[in-house]
């Protein structure tokens, strides 16, 4: 069976982006495939996080894993910080990688544009993030669009390690989703959906209420048009919400197209909202189940004692392929 691994970092309340781009991606791959998947709380801390609410969160983005459909007995589910191999491992990759390629990053340069002082963790992380990859010798890697530039490093940084200590590592595939992929912000379809982002009306949360997400796809950005049509380039707002209709709904673009000709923006952003909340409730309804019965302490150990028992066998090979002494 093919190995799976992908992770969300527990740096906010997820959002409708997260859930499209990745977790439905998730459930699906957790028949057919050997999965990982983990809350990265390593990487959440490449930009300062408060440490009551990076508990919180940790917990929380773990309990909608498990909310989304993903089964625990199936899929590893569990916590980054909980397997140290992947730091350790992340710091011999950091060793293997070039300044330049790290330089070219667009999210580091994203996340740090206008910042007057940026942590080197996150100059470092896409290693890390290789790291998490190649310590399962993952082939396959669901990510949204965003994420494909540090999935070509990783893939780059694999082919180095084989070449320098003798083929070892799994050559990785990137997992993108056509439609879904990159899903955008409310206020702004030139920038995506994103969980950090400090206008809560940009995105809808997983756990927001259904009058939180009728207020908020009532105030989503539009044009001065009233054609409910798909055109990205023209209408990238527009086009961002029917993305969203049709993922949450299971319908088409065009079959989203055709059922609000003519009607225009007022009645579909109604129903989209609609949508979105019967899309959502059950997922909620778990989500509270599961918080309250405290189950998700013993699914990340059951996730954790399966990752770490691939995880700490990679690292070891690694240590001794690269010419660390073992211990006695
Ligand atoms: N807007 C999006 N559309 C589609 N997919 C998305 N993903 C994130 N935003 C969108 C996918 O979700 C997974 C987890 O992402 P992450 O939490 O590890 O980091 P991120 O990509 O940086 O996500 P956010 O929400 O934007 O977080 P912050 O704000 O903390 O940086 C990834 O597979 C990602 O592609």
């Amino acid at each position: 069976m093919k190995r799976v691994l992908s992770g969300i970092q527990p740096s906010g309340q997820l959002t409708l982006g997260n859930y499209i781009g990745a977790l439905q991606n998730f459930v699906k791959l957790q028949h057919t495939h050997e999965c990982y998947f983990m809350v990265v709380d390593l990487h959440a801390i490449t930009v300062p996080q408060e440490p009551a609410a990076l508990r919180e969160q940790s917990e929380s983005v773990a309990a909608l894993f498990v909310a989304a459909g993903i089964d625990p007995d199936k899929a590893a589910v569990y916590m980054q910080s909980h397997v140290p191999s992947h730091a350790e491992l992340g710091w011999l990759l950091t060793t293997l990688t070039y300044m330049g390629e790290l330089e070219r990053m667009t999210q580091f340069k994203d996340k740090s544009e206008g910042k007057e002082s940026v942590g080197a963790g996150l100059f470092v992380y896409p290693a890390l993030m290789a790291a998490d990859i190649l310590i399962y010798n993952s082939d396959l890697i669901p990510v949204g669009e965003d994420q494909k530039q540090h999935l070509e490093l990783t893939r780059d940084l694999a082919q180095r390690f084989n070449s320098r200590y003798g083929d070892f590592f799994t050559i990785p595939e990137p997992y993108i989703p056509k439609v879904g992929a990159r899903i955008m912000s409310l206020d702004d379809a030139s920038k995506k959906m994103s969980k950090s982002n400090p206008n809560p009306g940009s995105y809808i949360a997983l756990l927001d209420s259904p009058d939180v997400i009728r207020k908020k796809i009532s105030r989503a950005t539009t044009d001065s048009g009233r054609e409910v049509v798909y055109d990205p380039a023209n209408k990238p707002e527009v086009s961002n919400l029917m993305g969203i209709y049709a993922q949450v709904s299971g319908l088409s673009l065009q079959e989203v197209q055709d059922r609000y000709e003519g009607q225009g923006y007022g009645a579909f952003k109604k129903e989209l909202a609609e949508q979105i909340v019967a899309a959502l409730e059950p997922l909620q309804a778990r989500y509270n189940e599961i918080r309250s019965s405290g189950a998700v302490h013993d699914i990340l150990k059951q996730g954790a004692d399966k990752a770490a028992a691939v995880a700490d066998r990679t690292l070891a090979e690694v240590k001794r392929r690269m010419g660390f002494l073992p211990p006695r």
